[in-house]
């Protein structure tokens, strides 16, 4: 089989909101999140990123922990509202500074910056004037926040993400009422997705611009977009059907926009018969048409196992925040499909299916609907309440379990062809889960939050410093070992 290209980015990922802490440091504005968190009953026991890993304050020390662990490339977020207080105006010339300094530091030991620019941390001021919802506001104000990011940053940074999974922050946003601003309503929910997907081209639109003009690095530009890919639970013709709904909704509808320039007409007809399809207006098309995305990050962590669901069948249900296997109900929407547990399949605390075939699979998906457009896995990891050994190890074992897996599956994609060029383990460092707090764990470094936060790297550090040490070779030796015990 043909190892990973030579170049490959060994990663690891991290977002502005889930990390820095400094919520009101060095002149930054508010952002949706600090609000929403702050109101009760929005997150798990009240939890917020107001200090989090306080990484704003000890990057350093952070970035040093990388380059122990070999990282190629560190994938991290700007806060929007660190550079713009205001969402638009006259930019923070702190917030410029913390970034340019990170970015510094990186370079400094050979860590390629690998940046998104929306990681929903919205800022406040914008969301009091509508929002996402406010087309006119939001599509040039995203496209000037990313110009300025471009202007100040693109000397040093080669690869850009305009946002990060449209489909989490409009649908938990806008449809469930879980992520800020805590709407329920499908059709503003869909309103939103398009409005979305014209902020994007404009973005990428003023990234070419700047590149044809000489005055940024000539870098690669794209889009993260969460793989969730669908598997019927079984061959009958309803379940595959509602496989296929499921897919149109929750792949296509985010992905054919930004690489077809059009929405699914399966789904648009779905959304049209409930009077909720978006207004597209004379030109939109084109614009998304003529977008040209350099690669696609993928966020992939599960698959979906689908049956059809009668019309008085279950509707969308609360989400498992405990840890508590099994506390998921199941959900779906009535006459088209529900997401059901498959009995053979491994399941997280947080009832998160583990399939790594799923990704191999969703990457093929993607192949056979879009065509060979490189691809990069922008996130990827397990959420566990980590164990601490007497001795103060913290022992991840099924961390490791986990990541190997996946990128056994990734290196089987490359040997067919598939242009894999990264991968970006989520997360670098223990940091906030959205909606868990602090009990869901990520990283491959520990935050002992009882011991002003110092740092200690995990079992999956070393492991995945051999990894990258080995260019991926150590996968199959320590497989190897587990399939010898
Ligand atoms: C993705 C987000 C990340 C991260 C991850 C894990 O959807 O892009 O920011 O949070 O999911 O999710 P959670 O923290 O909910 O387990």
């Amino acid at each position: 089989m043909a190892g990973f290209p030579e170049d490959f980015l060994w990663g690891s990922s991290t977002a502005a909101y889930q990390v820095e802490g400094a919520y009101q440091q060095d002149g930054k504005g508010l952002s949706i999140w600090d609000v929403y968190s702050h109101l009760p009953g929005t997150t798990y026991q009240g939890t917020n990123g107001d200090v989090a890993a306080d990484h704003y304050n000890r990057f350093r020390e952070d970035v040093r922990l990388m380059s122990e662990l070999g990282l190629k490339s560190y994938r991290f977020s700007i806060a929007w509202a660190r550079i713009f207080p205001g969402g638009v105006g006259k930019p923070n010339p702190a917030g410029i500074q913390f970034y340019s300094q990170l970015i510094d530091e990186l370079l400094c030991y050979d860590i390629v910056p690998f940046v998104t620019l929306y990681h929903w941390d919205l800022p406040q001021a914008l969301q009091d004037q509508g929002g996402w919802e406010n087309r006119e506001l939001i599509v040039s104000a995203f496209a000037q926040y990313a110009k300025t990011c471009f202007e100040q940053f693109g000397d040093r940074v080669k690869y850009w993400i305009t946002l990060n999974e449209v489909i989490n922050f409009i649908m938990l946003g806008y449809r469930d009422g879980l992520h800020p601003p805590g709407v329920r309503d499908e059709g503003r929910a869909i309103e939103v997705s398009h409005i979305v997907n014209l902020a994007h081209a404009e973005a990428v639109a003023e990234y070419r611009q700047l590149v044809a003009q000489g005055k940024i690095l000539d870098g690669k530009i794209g889009i993260a977009h969460v793989l969730l890919p669908g598997f019927p639970i079984s061959v009958t013709p309803e379940d595959v059907r509602a496989c296929e709904y499921y897919e149109g909704m929750d792949f296509h509808w985010f992905y054919d926009p930004v690489l077809k320039g059009e929405y699914p007409p399966l789904i648009w007809d779905y959304y049209q018969r409930k009077g909720h399809t978006p207004t597209v207006l004379p030109g939109d098309l084109d614009l998304l048409k003529n977008t040209v995305n350099d690669f696609i990050g993928i966020n992939y962590y599960q698959s979906t196992f689908l049956a059809y669901n009668p019309p008085d069948g279950v509707g969308s249900a609360t989400i498992n925040t405990s840890g508590q296997k099994g506390s998921q109900p199941e959900s779906g929407i009535p006459d088209l499909f529900k997401k059901v547990r498959n009995p053979d399949i491994e399941y997280t605390d947080w009832d998160w299916a583990v399939y790594p075939e799923g990704l191999y699979e969703g990457m093929k998906r993607i192949r056979a609907r879009y065509g060979n457009i490189p691809l990069v896995i922008t996130e990827n990891g397990l959420g566990s309440k980590d164990a601490i050994a007497p001795t103060g190890e913290v022992l991840d074992q099924s961390r490791i379990d986990y990541i190997q897996k996946h990128l056994i599956w990734c290196k089987k994609a490359i040997a067919e062809g598939i242009p894999l060029f990264g991968y970006f383990a989520w997360s670098f460092i223990d940091l906030l889960s959205w909606l868990n707090g602090y009990q869901k764990q990520y990283g491959f470094v520990y935050v002992a939050r009882d011991r002003n936060l110092a740092r200690h790297p995990k079992q999956s550090y070393w492991w995945y410093q051999e990894v990258i040490q080995t260019h991926g070779e150590s996968l199959y030796l320590s497989q190897e070992k587990t399939a010898e015990s």
